[in-house]
C-alpha cells in the first residue's frame, strides 16, 4: 500500500558508514543518569525492577525526582579511564544515554534546566565522553529517549485539543534537542531511539519520519534504529507493508532473534542489547536480587548474535560517583582478553549459512568460516555439515596450528578437537572453497 511515512529504503544499506556499523559487531551500552544516585532504593525500600525506572516503581513525583540533580557530582568520573576500559574490552562502539526517560541530560542542553550544567558537577559529561572514546578509536552512538517524564508537554496519548497543542510543543522541544546533539557532537555515528511506544508517537508517524530525515541531513551517513519510527497507521519498526523502517532492527532487548522466524536469513541488519544481571540497565546497588551472567555466558550471547549476522551491545551501569562496580570491570577484562586472542571471528564477520551444530557457532568472513567451540564433545570430533559444492581445504587454530580434517560423508567432515584444554571457548579457522568438482567427485564414487 502507498505510505507517506513508511520505510524510506528497501533492503540493507551498503554505504561505508553502515558497513562500519556492521563490521563493529561488539558494542557497549552506558546507562548513566540521576537513577544511579538512589541505585534502586527509595525511602528505605529496595525495588528489584530496572533501576533506571525507580521513579515509576516508587511513584516519585517529577519535582521530587529532579531534586536529585543537586546530588549529581561524580567526582570519580574520568572519561579517559572509561575509554580505556572500553578499548581493553574490545568494543568498537559505545552507546551513551544522552537523556533517559527521567529527562536529565548528560549535556548542557539550552532547552531544559534539567542538565549537568545545573548540577554541582557542571561540566559537559557527554562532550568529555565523545572526545575520549573517539580519541581511543571507538565510535560513539547516542541513546535518546523521546518519552521525557520531566517535560510538562509530554503526553502518552492525545485525547484533547489541549493534549494536541502540548504534544506539538513537545515535538518541537525534542527537535531542538536532537539538532543540538547533532551539531554539538558531529562525530556521533548513530541515534538509538527509545521511549516511542506510546499512542502519542504512533499518532505522529510524520514526526518520526521527519526526525530520521532531519538527522540524516545534519549528519550524512548517520545510522538510526528502527525503534524511532511509526508509519501512517502507527505501525512501528516494520511498516504496514512489512518493510523495516530505520537502518537496523533494535527490538532485541535482552533477547536474541529466532534464526528462522525473525530473520528469514538476515534480510535486514539488526543489533541486540543485553544486561549482565537479568534486567538492570542503570546502576542498582543490589545485584543479588537476580541472576548475574558470568563472562562466558555474556561471551556466548555476543558470539551467538554475530553467528546470526547481528551486533551485540553489552550494558554497563556506572555508579553515581563515576566509577564502575567491580563485577563490570572484571567482566570487561575477561571479555577483552578473549577478544584480543579471538576477535578475528567476531569483527567484520557475518552469518555463515551452515547448519548449526551442538559444539557451538559458525561465523564467516570471505573464504574463512570460523568455528567457535563452547561445548567440547566427548567424541573428540567436531562434526560439520557443509553446503553443497563446498570444500574445507584447511583447518587451523588461530595461531596457525593445523588440525586434522576427515571427510566422513558427502558434504560432511569431522575436525579433531585440539589436544590442549583452553579452559575457555576456542576458535578454529576453516579455509573453504566452493568447487564444482567436489560434486562430480561424489557422483563418480557412487556409481
Ligand atoms: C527500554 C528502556 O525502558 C529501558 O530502561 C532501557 O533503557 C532499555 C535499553 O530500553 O526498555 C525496553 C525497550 C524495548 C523493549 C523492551 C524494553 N523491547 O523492544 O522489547
Amino acid at each position: 500500500m502507498e505510505l507517506q511515512y513508511g520505510a524510506d529504503r528497501l533492503g540493507k544499506r551498503y554505504d561505508a558508514d553502515m558497513q562500519k556499523f556492521r563490521e563493529n559487531r561488539l558494542g557497549a551500552f552506558i546507562h548513566w543518569g540521576l537513577y544511579a544516585i538512589p541505585g534502586g532504593e527509595w525511602d528505605g525500600k529496595i525495588y528489584n525492577g530496572a533501576a533506571e525506572w525507580l521513579k515509576a516503581w516508587a511513584k516519585v513525583s517529577v519535582k521530587d525526582w529532579l531534586q536529585l540533580i543537586k546530588q549529581w557530582n561524580p567526582q570519580k568520573f574520568d572519561a579517559k579511564k572509561w575509554a580505556k576500559m572500553a578499548k581493553d574490552m574490545g568494543v568498537r562502539y559505545v552507546k551513551i544515554t544522552t537523556k533517559h526517560h527521567e529527562g536529565f541530560c548528560l549535556w548542557p542542553s539550552k532547552f531544559t534546566e534539567y542538565t549537568v550544567a545545573n548540577s554541582p558537577y557542571k561540566k559537559d559529561i557527554l562532550g568529555e565522553l565523545v572526545k575520549a572514546y573517539n580519541e581511543a578509536g571507538i565510535d560513539v552512538h547516542f541513546y535518546f529517549s523521546v518519552m521525557d517524564w520531566s517535560h510538562p508537554d509530554w503526553r502518552s496519548n492525545i485525547k484533547t485539543k489541549e493534549d494536541e497543542a502540548a504534544f506539538q510543543r513537545f515535538l518541537t522541544f525534542t527537535d531542538n534537542q536532537l539538532k543540538e546533539l547533532a551539531t554539538r557532537y558531529p562525530t556521533v555515528k548513530d541515534f538509538w531511539f527509545d521511549g516511542t511506544w506510546d499512542e502519542s508517537i504512533k499518532k505522529n508517524g510524520w514526526w518520526t519520519a521527519h526526525v530520521e530525515r532531519m538527522l540524516k541531513e545534519l549528519l550524512p551517513g548517520v545510522t538510526i534504529n528502527s525503534r524511532l519510527r511509526a508509519d501512517d497507521y502507527g505501525k512501528r519498526h516494520f511498516d504496514s507493508n512489512g518493510h523495516l523502517m530505520g537502518d537496523y532492527e533494535s527490538a532485541y532487548e535482552r533477547r536474541l532473534p529466532d534464526p528462522v522466524k525473525d530473520l528469514r536469513v538476515t534480510k535486514w541488519d539488526w543489533e541486540a542489547c543485553m544486561t549482565i544481571p537479568e534486567n538492570q540497565w542503570g546502576y542498582h546497588k543490589d545485584w543479588s536480587l537476580s541472576y548475574v551472567k558470568n563472562p562466558v555466558e555474556v561471551l556466548e550471547r555476543i558470539v551467538h548474535a554475530v553467528s546470526m549476522g547481528g551486533n551485540m551491545v553489552v550494558n554497563f551501569g556506572p555508579q553515581a560517583d563515576g566509577d564502575f562496580r567491580n563485577e563490570e570491570k572484571e567482566l570487561a577484562k575477561v571479555i577483552g582478553k578473549w577478544m584480543q586472542k579471538n576477535g578475528e571471528c567476531i569483527y567484520a564477520c557475518d552469518y555463515a549459512g551452515w547448519e548449526k551444530q551442538d559444539w557451538g557457532y559458525y561465523t564467516r568472513k570471505k573464504n574463512c568460516v570460523y568455528m567457535i567451540v563452547f561445548n567440547r564433545p566427548y567424541s573428540q570430533q567436531l562434526a560439520i555439515k557443509v553446503p553443497k559444492e563446498t570444500q574445507i581445504t584447511k583447518a587451523t587454530l588461530l595461531n596457525g596450528e593445523k588440525l586434522e580434517v576427515i571427510e566422513t560423508a558427502r558434504n560432511e567432515y569431522n575436525v579433531g578437537v585440539p589436544k590442549q584444554d583452553f579452559h575457555e571457548p576456542f576458535v578454529i579457522r576453516l579455509e573453504i572453497k566452493s568447487s564444482k568438482e567436489t560434486a562430480n567427485k561424489y557422483h563418480e564414487a557412487l556409481t
